[in-house]
């Protein structure tokens, strides 16, 4: 097929402790999915990472690790420019440009702000805060056409349209308006110790995360305990959150459609659920893993990729930016 280079694909993880299986269902299924028809920017945003206090060192391994994990995930580096945030200057010029067009009661509503203000209270730093006008600046930078998200991102892509919207009417046509891109299943996967919170990689209840490192022993026993109800019976269905999530987690891994899983269930239980999913993710991410491994004996690869995303990245970037401080009158 063709490429279609006039569409452009921008996402991006912040590299804080490893992906999760609900950031691979969420949003690396779909990168992969785009990636032979679109013109796709996958970053690694480290500069996001930067509001939780963090080890340097191991955040430095952290963000190798994280591009090693994008590879091991079968991102083609040929296929889509990989690169780190933090190597394109761009993104912190057009955050603060762009954060003198976002108004305070738009930040004031941003639910995952409010959310990560509640888990970090002893460090509600005004990055937190301003995360979201990076965001911002990181899509528009690329005028991506389309966003591949997690649901949880929902609200960030439409402040991302309304900022675009309020400097394109203030300044001149500069910016693309994107579109949000999520999966109709799997948008928001959730921890297997709580069903009605979303898997997260920072969970302090490490048996709710699924982590694509995990070693085959800790995602058995992490599925094993993962929190059903007292039904007994398998069924996709609101009131039964931690099954309908298993599920989904199967569905998006296999070929079964849901109802298939449902029918293929309906008189084996949960037990025998849960040991099938078991087997099902140790095969999806032990090559994951493994991968990984490799890539990460080989740092000068990996440095020769992000040196190579880096280059093409910020081409792009000062293209926007050349039109953006034209438009607002910067000598
Ligand atoms: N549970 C999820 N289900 C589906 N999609 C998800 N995503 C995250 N969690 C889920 C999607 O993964 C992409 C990368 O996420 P991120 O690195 O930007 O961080 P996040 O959304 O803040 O995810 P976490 O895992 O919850 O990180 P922490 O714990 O550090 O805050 C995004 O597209 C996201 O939608």
């Amino acid at each position: 097929m063709s490429k279609q280079k006039q569409k452009v694909i921008f996402s991006g993880a912040q590299p804080t402790g490893s992906l999760t299986l609900g950031n691979y269902i969420g949003a690396i299924q779909s990168w992969k999915d785009l990636e032979n028809e679109f013109e796709c920017y996958y970053s690694i945003v480290d500069l996001h990472s930067l509001t939780i206090r963090h080890d340097p060192k191991k955040f430095r391994k952290a963000c190798l690790s994280f591009l090693a994990q994008y590879l091991a995930c079968g991102l083609d580096p040929e296929k889509n420019t990989l690169f780190y945030q933090s190597h394109v200057k761009q993104h912190t010029e057009l955050n603060w440009i762009l954060g003198c067009m976002t108004y305070m009661g738009e930040l004031n509503r941003m639910t995952q702000f409010k959310e990560k203000a509640e888990k970090h209270k002893d460090n509600i730093n005004a990055g937190l805060y301003t995360y979201p006008v990076l965001q911002v600046a990181d899509i528009l930078l690329y005028q991506a056409d389309l966003v591949p998200v997690g649901e949880d991102q929902r609200q960030h892509i439409e402040l991302t349209r309304d900022v675009a919207i309020r400097f394109n009417n203030t300044y001149g046509e500069v910016f693309t308006l994107p579109d949000i891109y999520v999966p109709k299943i799997g948008a928001k996967i959730m921890s297997l110790q709580d069903p009605e919170s979303k898997m997260s990689k920072s969970d302090e209840n490490v048996n709710g995360t699924i982590f694509l490192l995990d070693s085959d022993k800790d995602i058995v026993k992490k599925v094993k305990r993962s929190v059903t109800d007292s039904e007994n019976r398998v069924a996709y269905r609101d009131e039964q959150p931690g099954v309908k999530n298993l599920l989904t987690i199967y569905s998006k891994l296999s070929d079964y459609s849901i109802e298939e899983l449902v029918e293929k269930y309906a008189s084996k239980g949960y037990g025998a659920l849960k040991t099938d999913l078991a087997e099902l993710l140790v095969e999806t991410i032990r090559p994951i893993r493994e991968k990984h491994n490799e890539y990460m004996d080989n740092l000068d690869y990996l440095a020769s990729i992000y040196k190579k995303g880096a280059e093409k990245a910020s081409i792009v970037a000062e293209r926007t930016m050349t039109k953006v401080r034209e438009s607002i009158g910067l000598v």
